[in-house]
């Protein structure tokens, strides 16, 4: 009895494993935790007419009409339509004349779900173009579903491209403009005359010009001074040396008869 009771716990255990399960008959088989629709299971379990997993999509704008490098973001959903959750692979196929600016990514998708993706490409070069999103729901298998998304790229150059490039915002020089105010309303008060921004902008501009040639002037005038005096130092400098030298002649010729510096003059003496 025992024994008997164990065997039906095991065949109990097994039964999901070992018995493939094909509700409606139609080859496919139903779908499990270790074998899904991504596997190649039944997306209708429950229906012998269909296996294959339908989608309902849509993409916004249905076409565009692009200048050379100009973007378009197109927003498309993707509904699982099936009584089964989904595990699909998304892309999107380009063209020569695009630039895909979408990453292919893996989804789940659960039954009724609508997924929203935002797909970006950009216009490569002149011609007519077609990019498609690919949905991938089976594993080793060509796309189960695929939106067209038509693009005719124009050979203009897109105006935008500089106002929208990416990252190089210019250097922020209002405070510059707020210093140039208030300069222009200081100069209005002090002189007779009335200032506007540029013209303060030009009073900056003349006094820097004023300013480093001034400047300048300063060190030329120093450099020279310096010059000058080191021109001095060195005279007074070698003036000391003749000096030093006119005075050591006579030192010598005073000292060496009185005291004898090498024994040939003593020598020279006692003779
Ligand atoms: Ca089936
Ligand atoms: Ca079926």
């Amino acid at each position: 009895m025992r024994r008997f009771l164990f065997a039906v716990f095991v065949v109990f255990l097994l039964m999901p494993l070992s018995v493939a399960d094909d509700s409606d008959g139609d080859g496919y088989d139903n779908p499990t935790a270790d074998y899904t629709v991504w596997d190649g299971a039944d997306a209708y379990p429950d229906n012998p007419d269909i296996h294959e997993p339908v989608f309902s999509t849509g993409c916004d704008p249905p076409v565009a009409t692009l200048d050379l490098l100009e973007p378009v973001t197109f927003t498309c959903t993707i509904g699982n339509e099936g009584p089964v959750a989904l595990h699909v692979m998304i892309d999107v196929e380009d063209d020569i004349h695009l630039r895909n600016q979408f990453d292919a990514a893996y989804y789940d998708i659960n039954s009724g779900e609508i997924l929203e993706l935002q797909v970006t490409l950009s216009g490569l070069s002149e011609g007519v173009a077609m990019a498609r999103l690919r949905i991938f729901a089976r594993a080793n298998n060509s796309s189960s579903h695929s939106v067209d998304l038509p693009i005719e790229v124009t050979g203009e150059e897109w105006a935008g491209m500089n106002s929208h490039s990416e990252g190089t915002n210019p250097p922020d020089i209002s405070f510059i403009n707020s210093l140039l105010d208030d300069l222009s309303i200081w100069l209005s008060d002090k002189t007779p005359w009335e200032f506007d921004r540029m013209q303060a902008g030009i009073v900056v501009l003349v006094g820097s010009i004023g300013l480093i040639g001034t400047i300048r002037r300063i060190q030329a005038r120093s450099l020279w001074r310096r010059n000058m005096d080191k021109k001095a130092t060195d005279d007074l400098q070698s003036e000391a040396r003749f000096d030093a030298i006119r005075r050591g002649g006579g030192h010598q010729h005073h000292i060496e008869p009185t005291i004898p510096s090498s024994p040939e003059v003593i020598i020279r003496r006692d003779k």
